[in-house]
């Protein structure tokens, strides 16, 4: 007699959702401080490609200057989760000490959110309560006394969507 085995598997549904996150830094003005090469400004931090090699085209370079900055204007106040940083790789990593990160709703009130002794190829901030930002600032605290150049590949600042 043949036997017929009927499986039935019900698969549960369920509802998790994960928010997205929308990078609003892409494309947005950028500027800092001074410009090594005018291959590598301020607008490549934001040109939307992590390429964290310099002969990329795709990182910015300031001159060697105590205290190199660069900022980005979101154009609009957002409720700002995450900020992300890529550190230049193919060299010269460690040139991103005492890095100091700062946001704010304005210009003329920033608020320093982070700093790192030194930036590693990567870093993250996760804000647990959203930020109002429209400006971010990057600086360079860096007291050596030569070798104070300023770069890096790509920043992301990051809303839920
Ligand atoms: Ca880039």
């Amino acid at each position: 007699m043949a036997v017929s085995t009927v499986l039935l598997v019900i698969i549960g549904a369920t509802t998790t959702t994960y928010a997205g996150l929308d990078n609003v830094a892409q494309g947005k003005p950028a500027e800092m401080s001074s410009i090594y090469d005018n291959r590598w400004p301020a607008s490549k931090a934001v040109d939307g490609i992590i390429n964290s090699n310099m002969a990329g085209g795709s990182c910015f370079h300031t001159d060697n200057f105590w205290f190199n900055w660069w900022k980005v204007d979101l154009l609009q106040i957002y409720q700002v989760k995450q900020i992300e940083l890529y550190n230049r790789q193919d060299c010269c990593a460690d040139r991103a000490k005492n890095i100091d990160l700062s946001v704010g709703p304005s210009s003329t009130d920033m608020e320093q959110v982070k700093t790192w002794a030194q930036l590693s190829s990567f870093e993250k901030l996760v804000f647990e309560t959203t930020k109002s930002v429209r400006y971010v600032r990057i600086m360079n605290l860096s007291e050596d006394y030569e070798d104070i150049y300023f770069h890096l590949c790509e920043v992301k600042v990051l809303v839920e969507v």
